[in-house]
């Protein structure tokens, strides 16, 4: 009696109906993030959020990195939600006699000792490896082809070639379609010489490098040698004012004999809008 669908009394049902509708519920949820993974990729200019593929050694390095800490990471993850798991199971209240106290490991100086050291060997060999990777992208290398100058303002990137004319690339911010190239040549090993002209940008191409900061007053330097022909993107990795998400990076890397007959015609552009009589800009 009372059990009719219109007088469920509160419990019971309206918690199974709770559990049960939820649960159907949730399910699109669980699905959401590689909706908007995949929705991500959709975005004009975005950055890919799936792996990109390496195309410059420092981009590998950085790659190499992330696998490196990550599986042995995966590894511990799971062994210790596994030996959780195992005790939770295993030796759960319900098992127990009333009144159970599990044996007692407080003030237990081995078990303190390991349990605090292991740790920090994983955190010192973890930053080791990445201090490493650290100093061989973002040290200001000698033995380059020929160095690029980029310059972040708000909104936008300029890449002043010194070795090639001394023209500029203008690559300013928009959402509207792709920006302006940055062009390099293919298997050149070129050092990018950074500066900020207004506050903190920061250039970054996750196939390429890592996120090297554009600062005010101070040359930072990274550096690129691209390994295949292509376009790759990238964008402002330091929030910089309103205009930050407009900042996107598209480099392409193109044949020597192309690069040099793009440099002639950037040249060529340049020294005709020197020359032309000026308008007001
Ligand atoms: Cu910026």
């Amino acid at each position: 009696m009372g059990n009719g669908p219109g007088v469920a009394p509160l419990g019971v049902d309206i918690l199974g109906a709770v559990k049960v509708g939820s649960l159907a519920r949730l399910w699109p949820l669980a699905i959401l993030p590689a909706v908007f993974l995949l929705g991500s990729c959709e975005a004009p200019g975005g950055v890919s959020p799936i792996f990109p593929t390496p195309v410059s050694p420092n981009g590998q390095g950085i790659y190499n990195t992330y696998i490196g800490i990550s599986i042995p990471a995966i590894i511990i993850f799971l062994g210790v939600e596994l030996a959780l798991l195992w005790v939770v199971i295993k030796y759960r209240r319900s098992k127990q006699p009333a009144g159970y106290i599990p044996p007692q490991i407080h003030g237990n100086a081995k078990l303190e000792w390991a349990w605090t050291i292991a740790p920090l060997i994983v955190v010192l060999a973890i930053a080791g490896y990445s201090f490493n990777e650290l100093q061989t992208d973002f040290q200001p290398i000698s033995n380059y082809d020929f160095e690029i100058v980029v310059s972040g303002h708000q909104f936008g990137w300029n890449y002043t070639y010194p070795q090639a004319g001394g023209f500029t690339i203008h690559q300013e911010g928009t959402l509207a379609g792709d920006v302006t190239p940055f062009v390099v040549p293919v298997n050149t090993l070129i050092r990018l010489r950074l500066q900020g002209t207004d506050v903190i940008h920061s250039w970054w191409v996750p196939a390429i490098s890592g996120k090297t900061d554009a600062v005010p007053g101070y040359d930072n330097f990274t550096w690129l040698k691209i390994d295949r022909i292509g376009t790759w993107r990238g964008e402002c990795a330091e929030l910089c004012g309103a205009g930050h998400s407009t900042m996107q990076i598209i480099v392409q890397s193109m044949t020597q004999s192309d690069f040099d007959a793009w440099v002639q015609q950037q040249a060529k552009a340049q020294h005709a809008a020197r020359s032309a009589p000026t308008t007001a800009s």
